[in-house]
């Protein structure tokens, strides 16, 4: 109904004197409602509770009072007459900007094209001149709003962790743990709560490759009913630094060098080798650094933490210290250098096509939350400070008890609107998680929403739809860039009578509360830039980690340090890095050391701290990637079926079924696209070649029987070289009859080698099995040599 004209609709300039009767929904009514609201508010009620510590403690739910109608929260009077853009009236309590992503899914199905004003273009193939020869006008409106926003379709990439891919999903809490924490994830066993989840490389560029040596981002944000909660870990559980203060100087020394902006994504060079060798709290990353955790298969075989410690916090405040950690239902498993390398040349993009393609294909991708409990008595017993991230807790000492399971199941349908401009945060916590006095978390706390408001462009990126939480958003912050939210009324203040004292403070029931975890001794209380005395043992844990990974792992281990440290062209630097490692392993230095010609090796490093306490655990077997085989099925794992003219094309295609029944991703490899002629007269299709799938992007080789295939295949060096790394990356083969050619060839003569099936056509069937659980299992490092002899 529209509104009468009412003399008084003027309020600020309006009369005082109100009529006796006052029209419904009239200036003098709103007025009269507004009066009422106001005047139940004589005074601040809460006031006197803001202050003393166990006030502190528990905070009151702030007073309000209900209006007698929603005229004194109303904008504007006008709020009534309704369009078809504007829509009706906001509903009471609401917040529209959030919901699902549905609000702001687009298919162009059946439309015409139109300008960004909705205005249908007729002609998008021409600019508008004057004559057909003649120049182009200004006027040209359509045109330039096109360029316009071309011009400016770049944000600036994140200033680490810029690559990255991400994926929807959900995580299910298997029991309540209610005694432990009150977050909302955690409350009852089956609940589920939507996430978010980005992986990410840390030191390359937005197009950078994605098998680099690097750490994984690890970013998973909850929905939860209590607000959105990001856990934003790593792929390793330990970090470089110990203060927040030293992360811009280790950034500044992996990125390229700044004079001529080299290397691309690699820590292999001299600034970051100079900065670390002075750095020594960094050699227990280093270790995972130049560990196979660095160059994993992919993201779905890669475990991830919260690296922190964290608290958790129950409905009584009671709360204990807690670490998180992702176990991939896969197991952990990762590349060889030679073959990361590789792929990065011929498949930059190998991660974010797995994730993709596994989610496509329905194998979905699956980690186990699990959690190391602790109270904050325990950990001061422990030898290691817990709020050090260069150190982990072992497992050994407090044991990972899972309680949950994360699931990745739908792709992102737009990859800028939802991986890029999703925005992490260290400090998106809910109420019963809560932080820990970690120095290093502290700087991530402040860094995340203030690197955003450049990258994305101003303050109000809260509001863009992959980062909106589920849970209500009502609050006083108002205005800036691109502001969606079209709050309602005149009050963007508290306390307020105005508004009926609304949005109100949430007090301890339903609002965040932070741990009153006391500063511990009286001495500490003071002022200070230092570190605790434990932080000064910089070496214990890095040899727990050599010293608990395989003969296989620690080979890898030193072979990585050699190749970086034969990148950097400063001679000094190489010593000073080799002096370091002997203080973690005499056995790691000397290896290391020979093959960079050093003789005799450099004096060990002068240590921080020179009797560090005894640790309680000297080998953790869970720190080795072997732990960890996963389940072993082989859902999204690609394998190359060699294929050429005169194969024997029915067990080919039995061996394909197999595999096909297991998820698993077969291919048929050729020489070149298109038929391939069978000798028992199938025939196949060629699904990729040597040249453009080399044999290196696969985890396993099928090498078919046929005297004739073989004969052609051994003259392809594009396919012997899919048989030589296959080998040499020591994946599993399943080589049949007259395939063992290509064997002999390639000089492979491994005969006891379990990972090499060997069979005669007839005896396929039977060793599929056999060959499916080696995908699934991990690599044969027995038959590595150093250097590679294949
Ligand atoms: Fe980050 N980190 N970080 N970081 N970090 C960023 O935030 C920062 C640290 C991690 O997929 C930035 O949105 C500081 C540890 C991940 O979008 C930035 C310090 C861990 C991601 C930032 C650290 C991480 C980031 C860059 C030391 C493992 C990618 C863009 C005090 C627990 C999130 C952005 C995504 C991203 C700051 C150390 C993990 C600049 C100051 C330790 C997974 O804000």
């Amino acid at each position: 109904m529209p509104r009468k004209p009412d003399p008084s609709a003027k309020t600020d300039s309006g009369s005082a004197n109100l009529p006796p009767e006052t029209l419904p929904g009239s200036p003098a009514e709103q007025l009269a409602h507004t009066e009422e609201v106001s005047a139940a508010m004589p005074f601040n009620a809460t006031k006197a509770q803001e202050h003393g510590f166990e006030n502190g403690l528990a905070p009151p739910e702030g007073s309000s009072v209900e209006a007698r109608s929603r005229l004194p929260s109303a904008s504007t009077l006008s709020e009534g007459n309704t369009s078809d853009k504007l829509g009706s009236i906001a509903v009471d309590g609401l917040n529209a900007t959030i919901d699902t992503l549905d609000r702001v899914r687009v298919d162009s199905t059946g439309r015409a094209l139109t300008t960004n004003q909705g205005v249908y273009i007729a002609d998008n193939q021409n600019s508008l001149k004057s004559g057909l020869r003649g120049p182009v006008l200004l006027e040209d409106f359509i045109l330039r709003e096109k360029i316009t926003h071309f011009d400016h379709e770049r944000i600036p990439e994140r200033i680490v962790h810029a690559r990255g891919s991400g994926a929807h999903g959900f995580f299910e809490a298997y029991e309540a743990l209610t005694d432990l924490t009150r977050a909302a994830p955690f409350q009852q066993a089956g609940k589920v709560t939507p996430v978010f989840v980005r992986f990410s490389t840390v030191a390359g560029e937005r197009g950078s490759k994605d098998t680099a040596r690097d750490v994984r981002g690890f970013a998973v944000k909850f929905y939860t009913d209590e607000g959105n909660w990001d856990l934003v870990g790593n792929n390793i559980p330990v970090f470089f630094i110990q203060d927040a203060m030293k992360f811009p100087d280790l950034v500044h020394a992996v990125k390229p060098e700044p004079h001529h902006a080299m290397p691309q994504a690699a820590s292999a060079h001299d600034t970051f080798w100079d900065f670390v060798s002075l750095m020594p709290e960094s050699t227990h990353m280093l270790l995972w650094q130049m560990s196979d955790r660095a160059i994993p298969r992919s993201y779905r075989t890669m475990q991830g933490f919260g690296v922190h410690t964290f608290r958790l916090v129950n409905a009584d405040g009671e709360s204990v210290f807690c670490k998180f950690h992702w176990n991939p239902k896969l197991g952990t498993h990762s590349l060889v250098w030679d073959e990361a390398v590789k792929i990065s040349g011929a498949d930059p993009d190998f991660h974010r096509r797995d994730l993709w393609e596994a989610i496509e294909s329905a194998a979905y991708p699956e980690w186990e939350l699990g959690l190391q409990v602790f109270s904050e008595e325990t950990a001061e017993g422990f030898s290691f400070d817990v709020l050090d991230a260069t150190k982990i807790v072992p497992e050994e000492l407090v044991p990972v008890r899972p309680v949950g399971r994360l699931v990745l199941n739908r792709n992102p349908e737009n990859f800028f609107a939802e991986t890029e401009q999703v925005a992490f945060c260290a400090a998106h916590v809910v109420p019963g998680i809560d932080f820990s006095n970690d120095p290093l978390l502290a700087g991530r706390i402040h860094s995340y929403a203030d690197t955003q408001i450049s990258r994305l462009g101003g303050p109000n990126f809260h509001e863009l739809p992959i980062n909106a939480p589920v849970a209500q958003v009502h609050n006083n912050q108002r205005d800036g860039m691109h502001r969606q939210a079209l709050n309602r009324g005149r009050v963007s203040y508290e306390p307020n009578s105005l508004g009926g004292g609304c949005p109100f403070q949430a007090g301890a029931a339903h609002g965040f509360v932070s741990v009153p975890a006391r500063l511990q001794a009286e001495q500490e209380q003071g002022k200070v830039r230092a570190k605790p005395e434990k932080f000064a043992d910089h070496y214990t844990q890095a040899t727990l980690f050599y010293e608990s990974q395989t003969r296989a792992e620690q080979a890898h281990i030193a072979a990585a340090f050699r190749f970086e440290l034969s990148k950097v062209t400063v001679p000094a630097i190489r010593q000073r890095m080799v002096a370091g490692l002997r203080n973690v392993s005499e056995d790691l230095a000397a290896r290391v050391g020979a093959r960079l010609g050093m003789d005799p090796l450099p004096q060990a490093l002068p240590r921080a701290q020179a009797n560090p306490p005894a640790p309680e655990v000297t080998r953790s077997e869970a720190l080795s990637l072997l732990a960890r085989p996963g389940d072993g099925s082989i859902g999204g794992r690609k394998v190359a079926l060699m294929a050429a003219n005169g194969v024997a094309g029915k067990a080919l295609l039995a061996v394909h079924s197999a595999l096909v029944a297991q998820g698993a991703a077969p291919r048929i490899v050729a020489s070149m696209l298109g038929p391939v002629a069978c000798a028992d007269g199938h025939s196949l299709q060629a699904d990729a070649t040597f040249e453009n799938e080399p044999g290196f992007l696969f985890d396993a080789l099928v090498i078919p029987d046929g005297e004739v295939a073989a004969e052609t295949m051994s003259m392809d060096a594009n396919a012997m070289d899919a048989v030589r790394n296959a080998y040499r990356h020591c994946k599993p083969m399943l080589v049949v009859g007259a395939g063992s050619r290509l064997l002999d060839e390639a000089g492979i003569d491994d005969v006891q080698d379990p990972a090499i099936h060997k069979v005669d056509t007839e005896g396929v069937q039977a060793v599929l099995a056999k060959f499916i659980m080696t995908i699934g299992a991990s690599r044969r490092f027995e038959r590595e040599t150093d250097p590679p002899l294949i």
